[in-house]
Protein backbone atom coordinates (compact mmCIF):
# COMPACT_ATOMS: atom_id res chain seq x y z
CA UNK A 1 0.00 0.00 0.00
CA UNK A 2 1.08 3.42 -0.67
CA UNK A 3 2.98 4.80 2.53
CA UNK A 4 2.33 8.18 3.56
CA UNK A 5 3.13 10.01 7.12
CA UNK A 6 -0.56 11.39 7.25
CA UNK A 7 -2.00 7.72 7.53
CA UNK A 8 -5.63 7.42 8.94
CA UNK A 9 -5.90 7.26 12.94
CA UNK A 10 -1.93 7.02 12.55
CA UNK A 11 -0.15 6.55 16.11
CA UNK A 12 -0.05 10.30 16.06
CA UNK A 13 0.52 10.00 19.96
CA UNK A 14 3.61 8.77 19.17
CA UNK A 15 4.30 10.72 17.35
CA UNK A 16 4.14 13.44 19.40
CA UNK A 17 4.74 12.45 22.30
CA UNK A 18 6.74 9.64 22.62
CA UNK A 19 9.14 9.71 19.78
CA UNK A 20 9.09 13.31 19.76
CA UNK A 21 13.13 13.60 19.34
CA UNK A 22 12.89 11.31 16.20
CA UNK A 23 10.40 12.66 14.55
CA UNK A 24 11.44 16.15 15.09
CA UNK A 25 14.82 15.63 13.67
CA UNK A 26 13.60 13.34 10.60
CA UNK A 27 11.66 16.22 9.84
CA UNK A 28 14.25 18.77 10.56
CA UNK A 29 16.34 16.71 8.01
CA UNK A 30 13.64 17.28 5.69
CA UNK A 31 13.33 20.94 6.08
CA UNK A 32 17.26 21.12 5.72
CA UNK A 33 17.66 19.08 2.83
CA UNK A 34 14.73 20.93 0.96
CA UNK A 35 16.45 24.24 1.90
CA UNK A 36 19.57 23.40 1.04
CA UNK A 37 18.82 21.43 -2.36
CA UNK A 38 16.12 23.65 -3.09
CA UNK A 39 16.94 27.21 -1.95
CA UNK A 40 21.16 27.29 -1.78
CA UNK A 41 20.83 31.19 -2.29
CA UNK A 42 18.04 30.93 0.52
CA UNK A 43 20.26 28.90 2.83
CA UNK A 44 23.23 30.52 2.57
CA UNK A 45 21.43 34.20 3.25
CA UNK A 46 20.19 32.27 6.42
CA UNK A 47 23.46 30.39 7.62
CA UNK A 48 20.65 27.50 8.85
CA UNK A 49 23.59 25.24 8.89
CA UNK A 50 25.40 27.44 11.14
CA UNK A 51 22.37 27.63 13.47
CA UNK A 52 21.88 24.10 13.72
CA UNK A 53 23.05 23.43 17.50
CA UNK A 54 25.32 20.34 17.61
CA UNK A 55 22.89 17.66 19.42
CA UNK A 56 20.62 18.46 16.16
CA UNK A 57 23.29 17.99 13.89
CA UNK A 58 23.90 14.62 15.41
CA UNK A 59 20.01 13.42 15.21
CA UNK A 60 20.16 14.93 10.87
CA UNK A 61 23.21 12.50 10.61
CA UNK A 62 21.39 9.54 12.11
CA UNK A 63 18.17 9.92 10.42
CA UNK A 64 19.35 10.15 6.75
CA UNK A 65 17.71 7.10 5.76
CA UNK A 66 14.19 7.94 6.77
CA UNK A 67 11.16 8.10 5.00
CA UNK A 68 9.53 11.46 6.74
CA UNK A 69 8.27 13.96 4.76
CA UNK A 70 6.91 17.48 5.32
CA UNK A 71 8.66 20.50 7.33
CA UNK A 72 8.72 21.35 10.80
CA UNK A 73 9.00 24.57 12.30
CA UNK A 74 10.34 23.72 15.71
CA UNK A 75 10.90 26.33 18.88
CA UNK A 76 10.93 22.96 20.60
CA UNK A 77 14.42 22.56 22.15
CA UNK A 78 15.47 23.58 25.83
CA UNK A 79 16.48 26.95 25.81
CA UNK A 80 19.93 27.39 28.37
CA UNK A 81 17.33 27.44 31.36
CA UNK A 82 15.37 24.66 31.47
CA UNK A 83 12.38 26.46 33.52
CA UNK A 84 11.62 27.86 29.99
CA UNK A 85 8.75 26.60 28.57
CA UNK A 86 8.85 24.60 25.39
CA UNK A 87 7.33 25.95 22.51
CA UNK A 88 4.97 24.75 19.43
CA UNK A 89 5.96 22.29 17.01
CA UNK A 90 4.79 22.54 13.70
CA UNK A 91 4.27 20.61 10.79
CA UNK A 92 3.76 21.77 7.68
CA UNK A 93 2.45 19.10 5.17
CA UNK A 94 -0.03 19.40 1.87
CA UNK A 95 -0.32 17.73 -1.73
CA UNK A 96 -1.11 18.78 -5.13
CA UNK A 97 -3.10 16.67 -7.26
CA UNK A 98 -3.67 17.96 -11.02
CA UNK A 99 -6.46 15.29 -12.71
CA UNK A 100 -7.36 14.73 -16.45
CA UNK A 101 -10.81 13.28 -16.26
CA UNK A 102 -12.91 11.79 -19.95
CA UNK A 103 -16.50 10.41 -19.97
CA UNK A 104 -17.80 9.06 -22.95
CA UNK A 105 -20.63 10.87 -24.51
CA UNK A 106 -24.09 9.58 -24.40
CA UNK A 107 -25.87 9.83 -27.86
CA UNK A 108 -28.93 10.99 -25.95
CA UNK A 109 -28.30 13.16 -22.83
CA UNK A 110 -26.27 16.04 -23.67
CA UNK A 111 -26.07 17.20 -20.33
CA UNK A 112 -23.39 14.28 -19.31
CA UNK A 113 -19.39 13.69 -20.59
CA UNK A 114 -19.11 17.37 -22.87
CA UNK A 115 -16.79 18.94 -20.03
CA UNK A 116 -13.62 16.74 -20.68
CA UNK A 117 -10.88 17.83 -19.38
CA UNK A 118 -8.32 19.43 -16.66
CA UNK A 119 -9.22 19.65 -12.91
CA UNK A 120 -7.66 20.55 -9.79
CA UNK A 121 -8.52 17.88 -7.62
CA UNK A 122 -6.86 19.17 -4.30
CA UNK A 123 -4.68 21.89 -3.52
CA UNK A 124 -4.09 21.55 0.33
CA UNK A 125 -1.94 22.29 2.63
CA UNK A 126 -1.83 22.03 6.28
CA UNK A 127 -0.30 22.78 9.45
CA UNK A 128 -0.36 20.56 12.45
CA UNK A 129 1.17 22.14 16.03
CA UNK A 130 2.14 20.30 19.16
CA UNK A 131 3.31 21.59 22.54
CA UNK A 132 5.00 18.77 24.82
CA UNK A 133 1.70 19.15 27.41
CA UNK A 134 -0.68 17.79 24.78
CA UNK A 135 -2.35 20.63 23.50
CA UNK A 136 -2.10 20.84 19.61
CA UNK A 137 -3.67 21.88 16.84
CA UNK A 138 -4.54 20.68 12.96
CA UNK A 139 -5.37 23.35 10.43
CA UNK A 140 -5.73 22.24 6.94
CA UNK A 141 -7.03 23.66 3.86
CA UNK A 142 -7.88 22.70 0.04
CA UNK A 143 -7.56 25.93 -2.43
CA UNK A 144 -9.12 23.53 -5.41
CA UNK A 145 -12.82 22.94 -4.13
CA UNK A 146 -15.36 23.66 -6.30
CA UNK A 147 -17.91 25.81 -5.05
CA UNK A 148 -21.59 24.40 -6.24
CA UNK A 149 -23.32 26.63 -8.93
CA UNK A 150 -26.48 28.49 -8.95
CA UNK A 151 -27.06 28.64 -12.01
CA UNK A 152 -29.61 25.98 -12.99
CA UNK A 153 -27.82 24.81 -16.51
CA UNK A 154 -24.21 24.75 -15.79
CA UNK A 155 -21.93 21.99 -14.14
CA UNK A 156 -19.18 24.45 -14.41
CA UNK A 157 -18.74 26.21 -11.17
CA UNK A 158 -16.07 28.08 -9.71
CA UNK A 159 -13.02 26.66 -8.10
CA UNK A 160 -12.42 28.32 -4.22
CA UNK A 161 -10.52 27.80 -0.90
CA UNK A 162 -12.07 26.56 1.81
CA UNK A 163 -11.04 25.17 5.88
CA UNK A 164 -10.78 21.17 5.54
CA UNK A 165 -9.64 20.20 9.06
CA UNK A 166 -9.37 23.10 11.93
CA UNK A 167 -9.45 21.93 15.17
CA UNK A 168 -7.51 21.79 18.64
CA UNK A 169 -6.72 18.98 20.49
CA UNK A 170 -5.66 17.77 23.98
CA UNK A 171 -4.18 14.34 24.10
CA UNK A 172 -2.73 14.03 27.76
CA UNK A 173 -2.27 10.18 26.97
CA UNK A 174 -2.45 7.86 23.86
CA UNK A 175 -5.93 6.62 24.64
CA UNK A 176 -7.52 9.82 25.28
CA UNK A 177 -7.59 12.81 22.59
CA UNK A 178 -10.01 15.45 22.92
CA UNK A 179 -10.85 18.08 19.85
CA UNK A 180 -13.18 20.79 19.26
CA UNK A 181 -13.20 22.00 15.95
CA UNK A 182 -14.11 20.66 12.12
CA UNK A 183 -12.77 17.39 11.91
CA UNK A 184 -14.38 14.17 9.60
CA UNK A 185 -16.60 12.31 11.37
CA UNK A 186 -15.57 8.86 12.62
CA UNK A 187 -17.79 6.83 10.42
CA UNK A 188 -16.89 5.47 7.09
CA UNK A 189 -13.68 4.06 6.27
CA UNK A 190 -13.17 5.37 2.70
CA UNK A 191 -13.79 8.74 3.83
CA UNK A 192 -11.67 8.50 6.86
CA UNK A 193 -8.45 7.69 4.71
CA UNK A 194 -6.41 10.78 3.48
CA UNK A 195 -7.11 11.54 -0.08
CA UNK A 196 -3.39 11.34 -0.88
CA UNK A 197 -3.79 7.61 0.38
CA UNK A 198 -6.80 6.57 -1.36
CA UNK A 199 -5.90 3.55 -4.08
CA UNK A 200 -8.21 5.60 -7.22
CA UNK A 201 -8.43 8.54 -8.34
CA UNK A 202 -11.89 9.23 -6.87
CA UNK A 203 -13.71 7.29 -4.10
CA UNK A 204 -16.31 5.00 -4.63
CA UNK A 205 -19.46 5.63 -6.32
CA UNK A 206 -21.03 5.18 -2.89
CA UNK A 207 -18.73 7.19 -0.96
CA UNK A 208 -18.95 10.34 -3.34
CA UNK A 209 -22.22 9.57 -5.23
CA UNK A 210 -22.59 10.88 -8.72
CA UNK A 211 -22.03 13.97 -9.58
CA UNK A 212 -23.61 16.28 -11.90
CA UNK A 213 -21.74 15.65 -15.25
CA UNK A 214 -21.13 12.69 -14.78
CA UNK A 215 -24.82 11.49 -14.87
CA UNK A 216 -27.91 11.55 -13.18
CA UNK A 217 -26.85 13.25 -9.97
CA UNK A 218 -27.04 10.96 -6.92
CA UNK A 219 -25.97 11.30 -3.00
CA UNK A 220 -23.28 8.94 -1.56
CA UNK A 221 -23.41 7.40 1.65
CA UNK A 222 -20.48 8.74 3.01
CA UNK A 223 -20.31 11.62 6.01
CA UNK A 224 -17.55 14.27 5.14
CA UNK A 225 -15.87 16.84 8.13
CA UNK A 226 -18.73 18.10 10.66
CA UNK A 227 -18.22 21.23 13.37
CA UNK A 228 -17.86 19.72 17.39
CA UNK A 229 -16.49 18.34 19.80
CA UNK A 230 -14.73 14.38 19.08
CA UNK A 231 -12.69 11.96 21.91
CA UNK A 232 -10.55 9.46 20.36
CA UNK A 233 -7.32 6.85 20.38
CA UNK A 234 -4.48 5.93 18.90
CA UNK A 235 -4.34 2.11 18.68
CA UNK A 236 -3.59 0.24 21.92
CA UNK A 237 -1.64 -3.02 21.57
CA UNK A 238 -2.66 -5.52 23.83
CA UNK A 239 0.76 -7.48 23.50
CA UNK A 240 3.38 -5.79 22.22
CA UNK A 241 4.11 -2.02 21.55
CA UNK A 242 3.03 -1.36 18.09
CA UNK A 243 1.87 -5.39 17.22
CA UNK A 244 -0.39 -7.97 17.15
CA UNK A 245 -3.62 -7.54 18.58
CA UNK A 246 -4.71 -3.83 19.50
CA UNK A 247 -8.02 -1.59 19.55
CA UNK A 248 -8.80 1.80 18.95
CA UNK A 249 -11.97 4.37 19.73
CA UNK A 250 -13.58 7.42 18.25
CA UNK A 251 -16.86 9.02 19.56
CA UNK A 252 -18.23 12.48 18.09
CA UNK A 253 -21.35 15.06 18.78
CA UNK A 254 -21.37 17.48 15.99
CA UNK A 255 -23.84 19.67 14.15
CA UNK A 256 -24.49 17.08 11.39
CA UNK A 257 -24.48 19.03 8.55
CA UNK A 258 -21.87 19.37 5.98
CA UNK A 259 -18.31 21.45 6.80
CA UNK A 260 -18.20 24.94 6.90
CA UNK A 261 -21.38 26.30 7.51
CA UNK A 262 -21.99 29.20 9.69
CA UNK A 263 -24.97 27.73 12.29
CA UNK A 264 -26.27 24.20 13.34
CA UNK A 265 -29.48 23.23 11.37
CA UNK A 266 -31.35 22.77 14.26
CA UNK A 267 -31.48 22.45 17.70
CA UNK A 268 -29.96 18.99 17.68
CA UNK A 269 -26.70 17.44 18.08
CA UNK A 270 -25.63 14.02 15.86
CA UNK A 271 -23.87 11.04 17.20
CA UNK A 272 -21.03 9.09 15.86
CA UNK A 273 -19.46 6.56 17.24
CA UNK A 274 -16.57 4.00 15.52
CA UNK A 275 -14.16 1.11 16.63
CA UNK A 276 -10.80 -0.50 15.35
CA UNK A 277 -9.87 -3.50 15.54
CA UNK A 278 -6.02 -3.67 15.03
CA UNK A 279 -3.51 -6.50 13.98
CA UNK A 280 -0.73 -4.23 13.84
CA UNK A 281 -0.19 -2.25 11.19
CA UNK A 282 -1.42 -5.72 8.90
CA UNK A 283 -5.14 -5.69 9.59
CA UNK A 284 -7.65 -3.05 10.77
CA UNK A 285 -11.98 -4.70 11.44
CA UNK A 286 -13.97 -1.79 12.06
CA UNK A 287 -17.61 -0.42 12.21
CA UNK A 288 -19.02 2.48 13.32
CA UNK A 289 -22.64 4.11 14.00
CA UNK A 290 -24.74 7.42 13.89
CA UNK A 291 -27.60 9.05 14.58
CA UNK A 292 -28.81 12.30 12.93
CA UNK A 293 -32.02 14.79 13.69
CA UNK A 294 -31.82 17.14 10.09
CA UNK A 295 -33.58 19.82 9.00
CA UNK A 296 -33.34 20.31 5.03
CA UNK A 297 -34.91 23.27 3.16
CA UNK A 298 -35.30 26.80 3.90
CA UNK A 299 -37.95 28.93 5.95
CA UNK A 300 -40.92 28.51 5.82
CA UNK A 301 -40.44 25.06 4.07
CA UNK A 302 -38.37 23.23 6.53
CA UNK A 303 -38.21 19.62 6.30
CA UNK A 304 -37.20 17.21 9.30
CA UNK A 305 -35.25 13.73 8.78
CA UNK A 306 -33.78 11.48 10.94
CA UNK A 307 -30.58 9.81 9.74
CA UNK A 308 -29.00 6.65 11.15
CA UNK A 309 -26.12 4.39 9.48
CA UNK A 310 -24.00 2.02 10.37
CA UNK A 311 -20.91 0.62 8.75
CA UNK A 312 -18.28 -2.23 8.85
CA UNK A 313 -14.89 -2.83 7.03
CA UNK A 314 -11.91 -4.59 6.67
CA UNK A 315 -8.59 -2.95 5.60
CA UNK A 316 -5.92 -5.30 5.15
CA UNK A 317 -2.00 -4.53 4.02
CA UNK A 318 0.67 -6.84 3.44
CA UNK A 319 3.81 -7.84 1.41
CA UNK A 320 2.69 -5.43 -1.56
CA UNK A 321 -0.88 -6.18 -1.24
CA UNK A 322 -4.10 -4.02 0.11
CA UNK A 323 -7.20 -4.74 0.26
CA UNK A 324 -10.26 -2.81 1.77
CA UNK A 325 -13.84 -3.60 1.33
CA UNK A 326 -16.77 -2.51 3.40
CA UNK A 327 -20.80 -1.44 3.82
CA UNK A 328 -22.98 1.18 4.65
CA UNK A 329 -26.30 1.75 4.81
CA UNK A 330 -28.21 4.53 5.95
CA UNK A 331 -31.64 4.91 6.86
CA UNK A 332 -33.38 8.13 6.21
CA UNK A 333 -36.67 8.58 7.53
CA UNK A 334 -38.89 11.84 7.25
CA UNK A 335 -41.30 12.79 10.42
CA UNK A 336 -44.43 11.04 11.00
CA UNK A 337 -46.63 14.35 10.29
CA UNK A 338 -45.15 14.36 6.71
CA UNK A 339 -46.24 11.62 4.42
CA UNK A 340 -45.01 12.88 1.36
CA UNK A 341 -41.62 10.68 0.84
CA UNK A 342 -41.55 7.57 2.59
CA UNK A 343 -38.64 6.47 4.56
CA UNK A 344 -36.06 4.67 2.49
CA UNK A 345 -32.79 2.25 3.14
CA UNK A 346 -29.77 3.80 1.16
CA UNK A 347 -26.81 0.66 0.95
CA UNK A 348 -23.44 0.83 -0.50
CA UNK A 349 -20.29 -1.31 -0.36
CA UNK A 350 -17.17 -2.46 -2.12
CA UNK A 351 -13.97 -4.25 -2.79
CA UNK A 352 -10.82 -3.10 -3.67
CA UNK A 353 -7.41 -4.80 -4.03
CA UNK A 354 -3.88 -3.80 -5.17
CA UNK A 355 -0.74 -5.22 -5.55
CA UNK A 356 2.58 -2.94 -5.47
CA UNK A 357 5.20 -4.41 -6.92
CA UNK A 358 8.52 -3.89 -5.08
CA UNK A 359 10.83 -2.77 -8.01
CA UNK A 360 9.49 0.54 -9.34
CA UNK A 361 5.97 1.00 -7.53
CA UNK A 362 3.58 -0.25 -10.18
CA UNK A 363 0.53 -0.79 -8.36
CA UNK A 364 -2.51 -2.26 -10.55
CA UNK A 365 -5.43 -2.10 -8.65
CA UNK A 366 -9.59 -3.18 -8.89
CA UNK A 367 -12.26 -1.70 -7.64
CA UNK A 368 -16.06 -2.96 -7.48
CA UNK A 369 -18.36 -0.61 -6.10
CA UNK A 370 -21.86 -0.73 -5.28
CA UNK A 371 -24.79 2.26 -3.83
CA UNK A 372 -28.35 1.61 -4.00
CA UNK A 373 -30.12 4.83 -2.66
CA UNK A 374 -33.30 2.93 -1.92
CA UNK A 375 -33.22 -1.08 -1.28
CA UNK A 376 -36.78 -1.32 -1.16
CA UNK A 377 -37.57 0.09 -4.41
CA UNK A 378 -36.69 -1.78 -7.13
CA UNK A 379 -36.71 -2.28 -10.92
CA UNK A 380 -39.51 0.05 -12.69
CA UNK A 381 -40.70 1.47 -9.01
CA UNK A 382 -37.28 2.49 -7.98
CA UNK A 383 -36.75 5.12 -11.33
CA UNK A 384 -34.22 7.06 -12.35
CA UNK A 385 -33.69 8.44 -9.09
CA UNK A 386 -33.45 5.52 -6.80
CA UNK A 387 -32.53 3.02 -9.52
CA UNK A 388 -28.79 1.19 -8.27
CA UNK A 389 -25.48 1.58 -9.65
CA UNK A 390 -22.85 -0.65 -10.33
CA UNK A 391 -19.12 0.88 -10.90
CA UNK A 392 -16.28 -1.73 -11.84
CA UNK A 393 -12.55 0.13 -11.50
CA UNK A 394 -9.45 -0.86 -12.87
CA UNK A 395 -6.21 1.08 -11.92
CA UNK A 396 -3.00 1.54 -12.71
CA UNK A 397 -0.85 3.80 -10.09
CA UNK A 398 2.78 4.42 -9.85
CA UNK A 399 4.40 4.89 -6.60
CA UNK A 400 7.51 6.57 -7.01
CA UNK A 401 9.94 4.85 -4.82
CA UNK A 402 12.50 7.56 -3.74
CA UNK A 403 10.06 10.53 -4.16
CA UNK A 404 6.85 11.69 -2.57
CA UNK A 405 4.97 11.34 -6.47
CA UNK A 406 2.37 9.28 -7.68
CA UNK A 407 0.81 8.90 -11.06
CA UNK A 408 -2.76 7.22 -11.41
CA UNK A 409 -4.68 6.22 -14.39
CA UNK A 410 -8.38 4.62 -14.40
CA UNK A 411 -10.28 3.50 -16.55
CA UNK A 412 -14.47 2.82 -14.80
CA UNK A 413 -17.12 0.91 -16.21
CA UNK A 414 -20.35 2.47 -14.84
CA UNK A 415 -23.89 -0.21 -15.19
CA UNK A 416 -26.92 1.57 -13.98
CA UNK A 417 -30.27 -0.85 -13.10
CA UNK A 418 -33.18 1.41 -14.93
CA UNK A 419 -31.52 4.09 -17.27
CA UNK A 420 -28.82 2.80 -19.13
CA UNK A 421 -26.12 5.46 -20.28
CA UNK A 422 -23.09 5.84 -22.00
CA UNK A 423 -20.79 6.84 -19.07
CA UNK A 424 -17.66 5.13 -18.64
CA UNK A 425 -14.62 7.37 -18.01
CA UNK A 426 -11.58 7.54 -17.97
CA UNK A 427 -9.24 9.15 -15.00
CA UNK A 428 -5.81 10.42 -14.97
CA UNK A 429 -3.90 12.09 -12.07
CA UNK A 430 -0.37 13.08 -10.56
CA UNK A 431 0.37 14.00 -7.29
CA UNK A 432 2.94 15.51 -5.28
CA UNK A 433 2.89 15.42 -1.37
CA UNK A 434 4.68 16.93 1.08
CA1 LIG B 1 -16.72 13.34 -23.13
CA1 LIG C 1 -28.22 19.34 13.76
CA1 LIG D 1 -23.25 3.84 -17.70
Amino acid sequence: MYNSPRNVQSCRFEEVMMSRRRTLNVCLFGALASSLFALPAAAQDTDSEEDVRPEMKEMLEDDEGSEARGIVVSDNFPGEDDEEPAGWTVEFFGYLRTQYTAIQDDPNLEEFGRNDGFIIADARFGFLGYLDNGLGFELEVDAGVPRPTEEANTAIGEVVTRLRDGYVFYQPHPLFRASAGQFKVPFDIEELLSTANILFVERSVGSRGVEGVEGPNREGLSVGRQVGVRIDSDPFFFVTEDDGPGVSYALAATNGQSANRSLNDNDQAAFYGRVNLHWGEIARLGGGAYYNDRTIGELPDLIGETQTGWTADLTVAAAGFSLLANVVQVEFEPPEEVGAEPARTGLSYQAQVAYEEPFFGLQPAYRFAYLDPDTDREGAEAGIRFESLTYHTVGLNYNAKTYPLRLMLNYTITAEEQLEIDNDRFDALVQVEW
